[in-house]
């Protein structure tokens, strides 16, 4: 096995394990190309689990599957009632006296597709199929990947090959690897895809692309998933020799909207699009003195009439430097709260300055009442060590969604705000930055796939467990003992925290090597812009290190709700790992522990190492249960992050030794090599980089 599979291998199963059912009906009056795929995905993989045929019943027998959607004219509607929302499904055993069978039904036959992928979530996980009562219905209504994808078949960030989208034989020749692409994401709930990067090419916008990308929406249209493009500002300069891209220019105006028409005569579902503006070098409204308002609404006005929505990203670096890079958004975004059109959501990486290990919450998640704000997450392990290093996200993610913005008394956690509870928004969404590229793995290794499954779980329901979506996830990708699945589990939950404790432990954050991001360069302080340099995170001296954004520094943190702002201020109640981006302190700093700060600090970087020690002889033990390709790469990837965060916590202690002067407490070992040593290394051609 080589994970093409993913976590719809569907292994073979106990005969005795569940009570499988005898056969499938579908009940409906109308075929769909959705209908056809719920029947192939039923009969493959009962076929895989069981060795055997999954009949189709014409009618109700012992131990039917039923299927029915009010769409497909299924006779069941009064059953049906339960089902709110249009993707939303139930489950459920119905044991009558003589007869047993299981119903899922459904509103639309997407629905039912969604439904279908839980029940065989279901019985991977060796639930009581005869005691089955599931209701289910999306929480976030665009859930959404997007791919750093540029139309040369390199991707940004990428960790795991070219591009899957072959732009170049489209739309002659279509991989069936867009088929399985669907059917993974469908299988939790993905509704949505962004097929280019951020960083923008308008020659996407043209009728030649336009033809690859209707053909890739022809693919993903029966399993519920909606094609979006990143919109360029500058496009109309570029494709049709505009002078301007000024939002209240008529001309520019016009050129988008017949450009959107154009776009739905070829996708008649096309989504919308994504924009980065006035960012990063990419062109936008401040170009021309407008506010990303304006520039957001003239693409919405574009999009409306067909449905469409506009994704107005607010990873912004402002043309003047601030005081404090994380201030940027929330003071360019909350003063325009209310003037966005309501076909726009704003969107936001989790964090306020970009996708770290660990950030606080970013302040516009509660900053904007008016205005639905869309979580960005990002799949794609820029920072936490590329797809090398074992890091499961879910429980990165579940801290920040579970983080109270204290914006209302209840129903003010990140996730409210997302889901659009808490300020009664009716368009909410999320995305992630796909992890997605050609490897025979998808997503670069093995673990990683989980990160993509756990971002479709969690955009359904971001207050699942990302505990219980692991679980899930080992049921479907091994094939374990008990104990083998606790070791996995321990594994992956601990892993995020780990990265933390070898990278960066108590609140460091940004210190990685320039351009290519991978390895440590705390010592980096002469790149062009203040706050491109690691230095300027942690601005560490003989004496003291950290960020001081209270009142007495940059005061970041009156960005957040007053009892969010106390908390972090207060030195006695800030969390240890939240200590040095809040505050800026002394070496000797009394810890909570009663360890210094310095003392602290190493013994982070150690117990981060020793966790990934642990990792690798955690994954010996399962040597045998897991088949051999996976099993060795995985192996020898782990060694990979064994010397790497060696390399992360030697290079980080030389530094910090040559700023503070201070010896290791006992015990712990001195770096490897001198501090020269780590500051020469350099990676040519690294993977993911910008070109
Ligand atoms: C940064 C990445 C850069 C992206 C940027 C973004 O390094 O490649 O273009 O985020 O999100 O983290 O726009």
């Amino acid at each position: 096995e080589d994970g093409y599979e993913l976590w719809l291998r569907h292994a073979r199963m106990d005969p005795e394990a569940a009570a499988f059912p005898t056969g499938f009906m579908l009940d409906c009056e109308t075929n769909s190309p959705t209908l056809n795929i719920i029947s192939d995905e039923l009969q493959s993989a009962f076929m895989a689990m069981t060795g055997s045929e999954l009949v189709r019943h014409d009618k109700l027998e012992d131990g039917t599957l039923i299927l029915s959607s009010t769409q497909c004219s299924g006779s069941l509607q009064s059953d049906l009632e339960a089902v709110e929302s249009d993707e939303g499904y139930i489950i459920r055993s119905e044991n009558g006296e003589e007869i047993g069978h299981t119903l899922i039904g459904a509103k639309t036959d997407i629905g039912l597709l969604y439904g279908v992928f839980d029940y065989l979530r279901q019985v991977a996980s060796e639930a009581d199929l005869t005691k089955l009562d599931i209701t289910q219905a999306p929480a976030i209504d665009l859930r959404v990947l997007n791919h750093w994808d540029d139309l040369n078949g390199h991707v940004e960030r990428g960790f795991s090959g070219e591009s899957i989208w072959d732009w170049f034989r489209m739309p002659d020749y279509m991989s069936p690897r867009y088929t399985d692409y669907a059917r993974a994401n469908a299988s939790v709930g993905i509704n949505g895809t962004v097929l280019t990067n951020v960083n923008a090419d308008a020659t996407v916008l043209t009728p030649r692309y336009l033809e690859k990308v209707a053909a890739l929406a022809d693919v993903f249209r029966p399993y519920g998933i909606k094609v979006y493009l990143t919109a360029r500002f500058s496009a109309p300069m570029e494709l049709d020799g505009l002078e301007t891209a000024d939002p209240r220019n008529s001309d520019v105006q016009e050129w988008w909207k017949t450009k959107a028409d154009e776009i739905y005569e070829y996708i008649p579902d096309f989504g919308g699009f994504l924009v980065k503006a006035n960012s990063e070098g990419q062109p936008g409204p401040q170009d021309y003195d407008r506010d990303h308002a304006e520039g957001a609404n003239m693409l919405a006005d574009a999009v409306a009439p067909n449905g469409g929505v506009v994704m107005w990203r607010a990873f912004v670096y402002s043309a003047e430097e601030p005081d404090d890079r994380v201030k940027q958004a929330y003071d360019e975004f909350v003063p325009l709260d209310g003037k966005f059109r309501d076909n726009v959501l704003v969107q936001s990486k989790n964090g306020p300055l970009d996708f770290q290990p660990r950030e606080p919450i970013h302040p516009l998640f509660g900053g904007m009442e008016k205005t639905p704000v869309m979580l960005e997450l990002q799949l794609t392990k820029e920072y936490l060590g590329f797809s090398t290093h074992l890091a499961y996200l879910g429980p990165m993610w579940e801290e920040v969604l579970d983080t109270d913005t204290h914006v209302k008394k209840e129903d003010a956690s990140v996730a409210d705000i997302v889901d659009g509870k808490t300020f009664n928004h009716k368009l909410s969404g999320i995305a992630g930055v796909a992890n997605i590229g050609r490897d025979r793995n998808w997503a670069g290794s093995i673990f990683d796939q989980a990160n993509w499954y756990a971002f479709g779980r969690l955009a359904w329901n971001p207050k699942l467990s990302s505990s219980s979506i692991a679980e899930e996830w080992i049921d479907q990708t091994f094939d374990l003992s008990n104990a083998g699945e606790e070791t996995v589990l321990s594994m992956m939950m601990g892993s995020r925290e780990a990265v933390v404790d070898y990278m960066t432990p108590l609140g460091l954050t940004h210190l990685m090597g320039t351009g290519h991001h991978y390895g440590p360069g705390p010592w980096v302080d002469d790149l062009g812009r203040a706050d491109w340099n690691p230095y300027y995170y942690h601005r560490a001296t003989a004496d003291e290190i950290g960020f001081d954004r209270t009142k007495t520094g940059s005061n970041a943190l009156a960005q957040y709700a007053k009892p969010l702002r106390k908390k972090w201020s207060n030195l006695e109640t800030v969390p240890d790992n939240l200590l040095l981006w809040f505050h800026r302190v002394g070496w000797d700093y009394e810890m909570k522990s009663g360890l210094t700060l310095w003392q602290e600090m190493v013994r982070h970087y150690d117990r981060g190492v020793d966790a990934v020690a642990k990792m690798q002889s955690d994954w010996l033990n399962l040597e045998g249960e897991i088949d051999a390709e996976r099993y060795q790469q995985i192996s020898d990837f782990l060694g990979i992050q064994h010397k790497e965060a060696k390399w992360w916590r030697d290079a980080s202690l030389a530094y910090w030794m040559s700023i503070n002067g201070l010896e290791l407490p006992e015990g712990s070992a001195q770096p490897e090599h001198s501090l020269e040593y780590y500051k020469a290394l350099s990676f040519p051609f690294a993977p993911g980089q910008t070109q």
